[in-house]
């Protein structure tokens, strides 16, 4: 298992509530190697301002990897969604994803993920959203996979998400869509929430071998011990079941953006070593 941050990518000029670090691109990813995390989960608003070639190289020449590419800034920023009352901005969403997935082939990035950027069932309004956001997954699901990326769906808690809040619900909307590239990112700010269990979720997820991805927050959203999730018995139960992808920091940057990613890898570290 590996340790990232999530921050956002130089185009992004308003602050995302859950992303971390301070300074310019280059001092933030500075900050991330010095820190000792192993990778950057970017947070990318307008992909064609960006120069993919020149953040890759940026990111490799500190060591670190770029284990996804997040939508969530497209939604907080741009506020486009996939699902939305207006036509036009679900495409224009639509066709954003479709440049995130060029973005992130582009960087060797092998996720893309959909959080609070699928939209809502009440904003699209109608009986036939689910049916859309279905049919959309599944076209952009097989552009991914001409890439070589996969995309990755998020549960949210229920004061964020009207149509995926949990696991199951997760699993199940997949089968639906029935596409290889198309798996769960798991954030346990999420789970503490919505399940009845911490690990029995990470348990079912890895069981249908679509455990792809990893956001830590503690149930107060503040840096992992600082709430009162037990991340060893999540950690333990993830070493258990042979996860070896990214625990992503993801959570409110406070007292500011650099300390709570301090304070995260300092809890995080000694419960995945490195090469762990
Ligand atoms: C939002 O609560 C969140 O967890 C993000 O990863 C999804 O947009
Ligand atoms: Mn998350």
């Amino acid at each position: 298992m590996k340790l990232a941050v999530a921050t956002p990518t130089p185009e992004v000029e308003t602050p995302v509530p859950v992303a971390l670090l301070s300074g310019t691109f280059a001092e933030r990813l500075q900050k991330a190697t010095r820190l000792g995390y192993d990778g950057v989960e970017l947070m990318v608003a307008r992909p064609d301002e960006l120069e993919a070639r020149e953040i890759r190289a940026q990111v490799s020449a500190l060591g670190l990897e770029v284990p996804a590419i997040a939508s969530g800034a497209v939604y907080m920023v741009d506020k486009l969604t996939l699902l939305a009352s207006d036509a036009e901005v679900s495409r224009r969403a639509v066709a954003r994803l479709h440049t995130l997935i060029n973005f992130a082939a582009a960087l060797e990035a092998p996720l893309v993920t959909i959080g609070g950027f699928r939209g809502r069932l009440a904003w699209a309004g109608g009986s036939d959203a689910r049916a859309r956001l279905i049919e959309i997954l599944g076209a952009a699901a097989e552009k991914a996979s001409a890439q070589g990326v996969c995309l990755v769906l998020e549960p949210l808690n229920r004061y964020e998400s009207d149509i995926l809040n949990n696991a199951s619900q997760g699993l199940a909307l997949i089968e639906e869509v029935g596409h290889s590239h198309l798996g769960l990112l798991l954030d346990t700010f999420h789970v503490n929430i919505e399940e009845s269990s911490l690990t029995d979720c990470f348990r079912q997820v890895m069981a249908a071998g679509r455990l792809w991805h990893v956001h830590v927050g503690d149930s107060n959203r503040l840096p992992p011990g600082q709430g009162h999730i037990d991340f060893p018995g999540i950690v333990d139960t993830l070493c258990e079941i042979g996860y070896q992808g990214y625990l992503s920091a993801e959570l409110l940057p406070q007292p500011d953006p650099d300390a709570a990613a301090v304070a995260t890898i300092s809890y995080m570290r000694p419960l995945v070593p490195i090469d762990s």
